[in-house]
């Protein structure tokens, strides 16, 4: 039975063409119950764009408005400044992948937040350039398989450790900075209603399992978004004013190693124990930091 948490949200509407089972589709409906009417959204390509707006149709239930793949902040810094100029507080929202936000858009998005715009960023991410065929990016987890990195007779996967993207929001001074997995959907929501609440830039950044990218079970992303938090690989974590306010599921927390994670995913399939217990120092690394 749905209660209202669950309840679809009156801003995306079914009949997108996202893949069955889409993690991001699933952060998407727990980021809209979260907004409010009086919202622009200023959207980058990639997955979200393509699968929710073919011409001439739109699943968004809200002003929205498609930029180029680099430049979603820019335009909505143009859209804050023409609100300010109308003396209206419209709140601005910007979407957009991993690729768009810790490769691509970074520069752009850097200049929005030194320029403390009142505006919220979220980067849905799936830990690769989904859209155009699951290319790495700045965001794709070490050892990960993708089509830029393809593991093979000579190669794990990916040699990069995945980009801090959090601490570089962090660097700007933002007062309200948090990561969240498309396994708590509740947790997203509440993080947007506090990211609204602040005056100023703010940032959330979502885990969004892929199911053709990560090469796993259509009906997997909430468990994916879950034991990615539950090993300690992508902790739920909450910067309020540059300190750390809230640390994943702090008082139930009880670590599983990360191979209960990597082993339900084709894109670690070809990983060794050896190669596990480098992916699990990562995680126990988070462990010891965040302090889960
Ligand atoms: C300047 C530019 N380069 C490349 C592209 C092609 N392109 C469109 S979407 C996309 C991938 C988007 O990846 P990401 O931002 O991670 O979002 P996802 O699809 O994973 O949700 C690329 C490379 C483009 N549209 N513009």
């Amino acid at each position: 039975m749905q209660n209202n948490k669950t309840l679809p949200s009156k801003f995306i509407f079914p009949g997108h063409n996202a893949c069955a089972g889409c993690g991001q589709l699933v952060a998407v409906q727990a980021v809209m119950r979260g907004l409010n009417s009086d919202t622009i959204i200023s959207n980058a390509t990639g997955c979200l764009e393509v699968t929710s707006t073919s011409y001439p149709q739109s699943a968004w239930g809200l002003p929205w408005i498609h930029s180029l793949f680099e430049n979603a902040s820019a335009v909505a810094s143009g859209i804050s400044a023409a609100l300010k100029q109308k003396k209206k507080k419209t709140k601005v929202v910007v979407q957009g992948g991993d690729g768009g936000t810790y490769d691509i858009g970074i520069g752009l998005i850097s200049g929005m937040w030194e320029r403390e715009e009142n505006i919220l960023y979220i980067c849905y991410d799936t830990e690769a350039y989904s859209n155009t065929g699951i290319q790495a990016s700045g965001a794709t987890p070490y050892d990960a398989s993708t089509t830029t990195t393809p593991a093979g007779l000579k190669s794990t996967g990916s040699q990069q450790v995945k980009k801090d993207m959090l601490a570089i929001a962090l660097a700007h001074g933002l007062k309200y900075a948090a990561q969240s997995t498309a396994g708590y959907p509740d947790d997203i929501t509440n993080k947007i209603k506090k990211a609204l609440a602040v005056d100023g830039p703010s940032y959330l950044q979502i885990l969004s399992p892929c199911i053709p990218g990560w090469k796993m079970r259509t009906d997997g992303a909430v468990l994916m978004g879950k034991l990615a938090v539950t090993t300690g690989l992508y902790p739920l974590l909450e910067y309020t004013n540059g300190q750390l306010t809230s640390s994943s599921i702090t008082d139930s927390f009880r670590p599983q190693t990360v191979n209960e994670y990597l082993k339900l995913q084709g894109r670690f399939k070809h990983l060794k124990a050896k190669d596990i217990k480098e992916i699990q120092k990562l995680a126990n690394q988070n462990i010891e930091k965040y302090k889960l």
